[in-house]
């Protein structure tokens, strides 16, 4: 694992500005049914580039995407040797950064022995301010018959109604309205084999491992996302289900390659190179007037909710050593250029106001950081409702309406999953300002300098149930 991990990481990535193009991107003698492109995704890697991952069922030697600006001629692309996989993964993950590509600009692309051209857009660079708008999910599994579907096993509840539309439907009958998913935590669901093999909702493969449900599910989640994923940078963060095969107890039953977030690792190329974070745990972007940043609320600072005692007790990580996460979180938000980006939105899985059991390690480490450095907006899921709440700094509520010097929390953990929804306590928590028992996803609008929007789209029939404005006077 450590072996095939560090191998990815070190691994360089090269981007050709090709004039002959080494393959042509289909048909060429080395493609086969197993090096067919599947569950494409894309990612933002800096304003001037887009990484494309891929999986493949067998390794590629050097994965290459083909890319230009006309749609009859990819007459560009760019390769790595990153092709990894890992235990009880049936599949191979493809890894390739593209540099040097104009910022704001459509390209067309194919990953080798692709029978279909993609798109995507580079980021508008960060000082460009211009409305725009992005989605948020949380939360979300794998939909059908491995999944949330119209039935559900023993003891589960929330199934979809007939009709309904799943989350990943709503997202993509709303794909032209943003411009990109921020998935914060909790893919798939794949730990949730077990309870869908006890409840009897899915007939075990092997009764004696998980494996290949756990893969099965995995597999599934990254097929039904790809009509996302690959026209969209789909960001993530890490949740507590990615952490191990059956969502933090009883480890023994996970074989390796389904502990310590080895597919979350495997599967994803966020842009922590271009931002001075680690893997997929922690990194920043920026937007145009927005400066995003993802966090670790499972691992990686003092009292972590992956510790025996911690919240979670995931017996996983740490990816770095003491104290990284938190000093780079310190000095990603201080090196903020508030005139370029005045804007500033993290994001993190587990909240700590909301109306049931809260993170208290997470807000112990992080609420401080994100008060001190001005953080206008925090997201986070993990709880399977959504709550909007007011700004707010140590437990003290200001109104978003007038100019808040709080950060103002969003908890949206409704995408929708095998175990349906989590029921908040009632009476909800002083800081609440909304709820809803429903599944659906958020979409933010941001206005101006001044003005960010949000709204809670509820998946089963399009329909926004909930609109806010956070209003910000600016000194810049
Ligand atoms: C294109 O490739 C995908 C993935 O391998 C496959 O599912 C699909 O059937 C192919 N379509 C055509 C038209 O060959
Ligand atoms: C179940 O998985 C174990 C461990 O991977 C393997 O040894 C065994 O052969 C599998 N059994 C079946 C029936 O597939
Ligand atoms: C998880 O993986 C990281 C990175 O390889 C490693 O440093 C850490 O010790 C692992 N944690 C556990 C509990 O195995
Ligand atoms: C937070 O509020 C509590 C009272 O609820 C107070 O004791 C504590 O000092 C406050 N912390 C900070 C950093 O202001
Ligand atoms: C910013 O956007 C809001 C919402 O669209 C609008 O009401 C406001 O007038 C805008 N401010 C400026 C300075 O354009
Ligand atoms: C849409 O779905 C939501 C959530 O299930 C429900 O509350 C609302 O009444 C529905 N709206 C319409 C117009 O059917
Ligand atoms: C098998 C297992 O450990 N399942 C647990 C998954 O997590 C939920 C809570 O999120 C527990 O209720 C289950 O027991």
């Amino acid at each position: 694992m450590t072996a095939i991990m560090s191998t990815m990481r070190a691994a360089t990535v090269v981007a050709f500005a090709a004039t002959a193009v080494a393959a042509p991107p289909a048909h060429s003698a080395l493609c086969n049914a197993k090096t067919a492109p599947i569950q494409i995704r894309l990612a933002y890697a800096g304003d001037h580039g887009m990484a494309v991952s891929w999986n493949t069922n067998e390794q590629l030697a050097n994965p290459t995407v083909y890319f230009g600006k006309d749609s009859r001629k990819l007459n560009r692309f760019a390769s790595s040797q990153v092709s990894t996989t890992y235990p009880t993964s049936a599949t191979w993950n493809n890894h390739v950064v593209i540099k040097g590509l104009e910022p704001d600009t459509t390209y067309y692309y194919q990953p080798q022995c692709g029978n279909q051209t993609y798109t995507f857009k580079t980021p508008r660079p960060a000082g460009e301010h211009v409305e725009f708008n992005f989605a948020m999910v949380g939360d979300m599994g794998t939909f059908g018959p491995d999944g949330l579907s119209t039935t559900v096993g023993k003891g589960a509840s929330n199934p979809l109604l007939p009709g309904q539309l799943t989350t990943i439907q709503s997202l993509t009958d709303f794909q032209n309205s943003y411009e990109f998913i921020w998935h914060v935590g909790d893919l798939a669901y794949a730990d949730a084999w077990l309870k869908e093999e006890t409840s009897g909702y899915v007939t075990p493969l092997n009764e004696t491992d998980g494996g290949a449900e756990y893969d099965k599910i995995l597999n599934d989640f990254y097929g039904e996302i790809e009509v996302l994923s690959s026209t969209r940078p789909y960001m993530v963060a890490a949740g507590n289900h990615e952490a191990n095969c059956d969502n933090g107890s009883n480890l023994d039953i996970c074989p390796p390659g389904q502990l310590n977030f080895t597919g979350y690792r495997a599967h994803w190329n966020m842009p922590s190179a271009e931002s001075g974070g680690v893997e997929n745990f922690w990194y920043s972007f920026d937007y145009g007037p927005v400066h995003f940043v993802t966090f670790n609320t499972e691992t990686d600072y003092p009292n972590a909710a992956d510790e025996p005692g911690g919240e979670g007790d995931e017996d996983a990580g740490p990816f770095a050593p003491s104290g990284t996460q938190i000093a780079w979180l310190k000095k990603d938000l201080a090196s903020v250029d508030r005139k370029k980006t005045p804007w500033v939105v993290a994001a993190g899985h587990r909240p700590w106001y909301v109306s049931t059991t809260k993170c208290v390690e997470c807000q112990a480490a992080f609420e401080p950081i994100l008060y001190q450095y001005g953080v206008d907006l925090v997201l986070s899921g993990h709880k399977h409702f959504y709550e909007r709440h007011a700004a707010v700094w140590n437990g003290t509520a200001e109104e978003i309406n007038a100019d808040p010097t709080y950060p103002w929390y969003i908890v949206n953990g409704a995408g929708g999953h095998y175990d349906g929804l989590d029921t908040p306590a009632t009476p909800y928590v002083s800081t609440s300002r909304k709820v809803i028992s429903a599944y659906g996803w958020s979409l933010f609008t941001v206005h101006n300098s001044t003005h960010l929007t949000t709204q809670f789209v509820a998946s089963g029939n399009n329909t926004v149930l909930d609109t806010a404005t956070l209003v910000k006077k600016r000194k810049y």
